[in-house]
């Protein structure tokens, strides 16, 4: 072996552009949660790959947008900090989206464009989803890209199905710089067991509920114990913040919540290679979203 090298490497874009997607890819498992809907990731996540006597180490990061709430200010504010310190940043798009005309992605693609210039930083510009482009329209995104004049390099990917993962990898290897490992070489994320399993229930918030409800609710653990006989017990509260969504969240009969909790367990027993008793409280907590304490929980610093 050679001398050890490590990389970190901010992912950032639009949100729903695939940047946790694609760092589940390059880390070859699920680290971060993915959905179809904008702002999934609220906090930078960390996901770990090593290559040869390369660690690379890839910080997931919140969609960056127009803030409004204090959470999102702060989720905004977390992205940009994952750049800080970074030894590349890999701006990831949603080359469709790009393509389709202007919109609110457009739009964020441009704030971050702008962003890079005030900070002077350079980025790997990664293409995702080519799967839903056609060739001839990528060239054309490609020239335009190229001559924003804030990316040194290119790349044309599917996060999804994994086209063009494996040569962007390739790229970071070589290019991290020699130093020592970080973490070490069989850890996969740098979230905790307990946050790992709430952003598990919350994906599974996310994909069940809908309009602002999932954007008004946040999950935490609340107890992690063994039963008597040694089996995993974890206790969750969802919170929402206004009373009138609990009976959503609990769906007729409280349908809904069993379903998210069925999805839960049966996912989290796959990561932590146990069956794991999952369960799960619904809590109104008005104004959460405004509380520096609950995103102190999820790993995001204080905004005003
Ligand atoms: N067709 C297609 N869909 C993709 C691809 N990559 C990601 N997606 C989908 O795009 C949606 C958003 O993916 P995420 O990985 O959650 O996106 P994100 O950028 O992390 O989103 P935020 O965390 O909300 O900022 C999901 O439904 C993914 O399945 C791709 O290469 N092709
Ligand atoms: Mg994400």
């Amino acid at each position: 072996m050679g001398n050890k090298r490590s990389a970190f490497i901010a992912v950032i874009g639009a949100p729903n552009a695939g940047k946790s997607t694609l760092v589940n890819k390059l880390v070859g498992a699920k680290v971060s949660i993915v959905t179809q809907k904008v702002q999934t990731t609220r906090a930078r996540i960390r996901g770990i790959a090593v290559e040869g006597d390369a660690q690379l180490v890839f910080i997931d990061t919140p969609g960056i947008f127009s803030p409004r709430r204090r959470l999102d200010r702060a989720m905004v504010a977390a992205a940009w900090e994952g750049i800080e310190g970074a030894d590349a940043i890999l701006h990831v798009v949603d080359a469709a989206a790009e393509l389709a005309g202007p919109s609110k992605s457009t739009a964020d693609t441009e704030m971050i464009i702008e962003e890079l210039k005030k900070r002077g930083r350079k980025a790997t510009i990664v293409l995702n989803k080519i799967d839903k482009t056609a060739r001839s329209d990528l060239l054309k995104l490609i020239g335009a890209m190229s001559a924003r004049g804030v990316y040194d390099e290119t790349f044309l990917i599917s996060a999804e199905n994994g086209d063009g993962v494996k040569d962007l990898k390739k790229l970071l290897v070589e290019r991290a710089p020699e130093g020592a490992w970080m973490y070490p070489e069989d850890q996969l994320s740098d979230v905790s067991e307990r946050v790992m399993a709430a952003e598990v229930t919350r994906e599974k918030v996310f994909k069940r509920l809908h309009q602002e409800l999932p954007y008004e609710s946040t999950v935490e653990t609340t107890s992690w114990t063994r039963t008597k006989k040694g089996e995993l017990k974890v206790e969750q509260t969802i919170y929402v913040s206004r009373e009138g969504h609990r009976p959503i969240v609990l769906g007729k009969g409280g349908q809904t919540l069993k379903a998210i909790g069925e999805a839960s367990r049966k996912e989290l027993s796959e990561i932590f290679g146990e069956p794991v008793h999952l369960f799960l409280t619904v809590n109104v907590r008005e104004g959460w979203t405004e509380e520096a304490a609950r995103y102190r929980e999820m790993g995001l610093g204080i905004v005003d």
